[in-house]
């Protein structure tokens, strides 16, 4: 029985990643007076990474330009990560980011026949909030059983601790969850906390491979669309 629907948010709910955090990234480097810029195709490489801080460090190591210790380049990627938050949801609250095709109906078919709703993120919560806020609304939290992100679930995906603490938040057993991702790294983490997945292609993922997922679309409209009656019959089948 299907009793949780748990959402991947970046990449899933909308194209953050390359319209917002990317964005945002950049300008959380001009303002500091560095000349880096990650344009949309150095992105795709840099999203192996999977959280904010993370994805600043990986790429320090690697600059020649960057501070040469370990201690320094900490404490740059600790300065610039949440400015590159607070940019993030400037951009968000003007509008500059909308939801994907059909995640709103499945939401919304979700609330209305009790299935409940639960995010599992590798992303700060100040993002999720602002992502929500603008998308959902003022009272967004109220749709949602629970929201797992980076501050609850610090081991990144595909580390499956974000999908494990949502399970045990929501009370259901994985075989009555199922999730949706857009990332390979994402949907690893999901069957690795034994949760059947579903795929929704985001921009950076268009070629990439997903093994294991119960199905793979370009978005939730695409024939057939998704709704809970396909949701249900993957998992029925025993699919990803
Ligand atoms: C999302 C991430 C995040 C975002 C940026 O991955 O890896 O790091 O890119 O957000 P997923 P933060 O969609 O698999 O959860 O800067 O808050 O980390
Ligand atoms: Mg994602």
């Amino acid at each position: 029985m299907l009793r949780a629907l748990i959402w991947d948010v970046d990449g899933t709910v909308a194209e953050t990643e390359r319209d917002g955090h990317r964005v945002a990234f950049n300008r959380a480097f001009e303002e500091a007076g560095l000349s880096w810029h990650w344009d949309v195709a150095a992105y795709a490489e840099l999203l192996e990474v999977t959280g904010g801080h993370e994805r600043i460090l990986a790429y320090l190591q690697r600059r020649g330009d960057a501070p040469a210790g370990e201690a320094e380049r900490e404490a740059l990627a600790r300065r610039l990560h949440p400015r590159k938050n607070a940019l993030y949801a400037e951009l968000v609250a003007q509008g500059g980011i909308t939801a994907r095709p059909g995640v709103r109906r499945l939401m919304e078919e979700c609330r209305a026949k009790g299935v409940a709703l639960a995010v599992a993120t590798t992303t700060s919560r100040v993002n999720v909030d602002a992502l929500f806020a603008s998308l959902l609304g003022g009272d967004w939290q109220s749709w949602f059983a629970t929201v797992v992100c980076a501050e609850d679930a610090p081991a990144k995906k595909p580390d499956p601790q974000a999908y494990r603490l949502a399970l045990q938040r929501l009370g259901v057993l994985p075989q009555e969850a199922f999730a949706l991702e857009d990332s390979p790294n994402g949907l690893k983490a999901a069957r690795a906390a034994g949760i059947a997945c579903g795929v929704t292609r985001s921009a950076y993922f268009a070629a990439a491979r997903f093994d294991g997922a119960a199905w793979v679309r370009d978005d939730l409209e695409a024939s057939p669309p998704v709704g809970l009656a396909l949701i249900r019959s993957a998992l029925t089948r025993g699919d990803g």
